[in-house]
């Protein structure tokens, strides 16, 4: 079966991320085929929008397929992850690039590489189903893909909390954060797909459909008690100049507040490393491009895969299950910060870029 699905409605082409068994979590074969494809539509006069959506009823896009670099873990050179990153990052990149409208239904989970993948598009459809992560600390990684080019220009904390703690967040935060930009009720999918391809088949001009897709995914007015509690919580625990001063405060808040509690507890979960680094990321990404972050994300994967808890987190959570990582390091403060400040070296090999 094809892992990804691709098919025109006249004006409007579909890209179907289809893997759901593995909750569309992207392959190399999937990363190459969704760049082929967009490299062809580019070309193609006749096409003027792109609908990236996931197969299934669960998933966008769960990530990237971490268990087939989890197999690759001891060749010597890394070839297999030097291909997958650098691929990739390329395409989420061409993507932000791209010269036609690009619109993502973000319907069910929507992480990691899958955030990573529809960052540039136009239309970021949030429904009521969405569960948005960037869940890499929990597995010994780090949130990449680019993604902490944007996080770390997030206000209020909001950033660092969804790097470090990999908690997810709903359609409605996405929305009001701007995160997401577009709303659709998840019920509504199969009809609004309909309407749509129909239009394309109609041959409706870019203006038309950019007209009729304004007026048919209008967001709802996001009630505040919704998401102001949550953005509270974070601004007060996670707006810190330091990954120290979050955890301090969250310790001094955890007797009294629920928030706190929880969040501490999922930080003592994650990994020491993949959070020192994580943090150091953000706070080098917030002067940097989107490519640069990009750059910066392939070193950091390869020194992840090579030195740092990725292959344990992967072996915890997703090959063995027992879900009893035994990381590098027991605590934030005992990862020595020339350890951290070693992962971002530079490399010599370059993403390869269009132009
Ligand atoms: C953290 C992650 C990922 C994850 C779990 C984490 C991730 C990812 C997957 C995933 C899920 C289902 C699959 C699959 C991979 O899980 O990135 O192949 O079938 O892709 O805790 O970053």
């Amino acid at each position: 079966m094809d892992s990804v699905l691709f098919r025109q409605t006249g004006t409007v082409a579909w890209l179907g991320l289809n893997r759901p068994k593995q909750l569309n979590a992207l392959s190399l074969e999937m990363i190459r085929l969704i760049r082929q494809y967009l490299d062809e539509i580019a070309r193609n006069p006749s096409v003027e929008l792109v609908v990236m959506y996931g197969e299934g009823d669960r998933a966008f896009c769960a990530g990237g397929d971490i268990r087939a670099l989890y197999d690759a873990k001891d060749e010597p050179h890394l070839d297999t992850a030097v291909a997958f990153f650098s691929e990739e990052y390329a395409l989420d990149d061409r993507v932000v690039r791209y010269p036609k409208p690009v619109l993502a239904l973000w319907d069910g989970i929507v992480m990691g590489g899958g955030v990573g993948l529809t960052y540039g598009a136009s239309w970021k459809v949030a429904t009521d189903r969405t569960r948005f992560a960037m869940p890499e600390t929990g597995i010994g990684f780090f949130p990449d893909v680019g993604m902490c080019h944007a996080l770390s220009r997030l206000e209020g904390g909001l950033g660092p909390y969804l790097a470090l703690t990999g908690e997810s967040v709903d359609g409605w935060l996405l929305l009001s954060t701007g995160m997401a930009n577009a709303w659709l009720p998840s019920h509504d999918r199969p009809a609004f797909q309909a309407e749509l391809a129909a239009l394309g088949e109609k041959g409706a001009s870019a203006e038309a459909l950019q007209r009729w897709l304004a007026a048919r995914l209008v967001p709802p007015k996001v009630q505040p008690e919704q998401v102001e509690p949550v953005l509270r919580s974070v601004k007060a625990y996670f707006d810190a100049p330091t990954l120290e001063e979050i955890l301090a405060r969250l310790q001094e808040g955890a007797s009294r507040d629920p928030f706190a509690a929880k969040s501490l507890e999922t930080l003592r979960q994650r990994s020491p490393l993949s959070l020192a680094v994580t943090f150091e990321a953000l706070r080098r990404a917030r002067n940097a491009t989107y490519r640069e972050v990009l750059q910066t994300d392939l070193g950091l994967a390869l020194q992840f895969i090579r030195r740092g808890d990725f292959v344990e987190g992967v072996r915890a959570q997703l090959v063995d299950k027992d879900r009893q990582p035994k990381w590098r390091h027991d605590r934030v403060e005992s990862v020595p910060s020339e350890e951290i400040q070693a992962f971002f070296e530079p490399i010599h090999l370059a993403i390869p870029f269009a132009n």
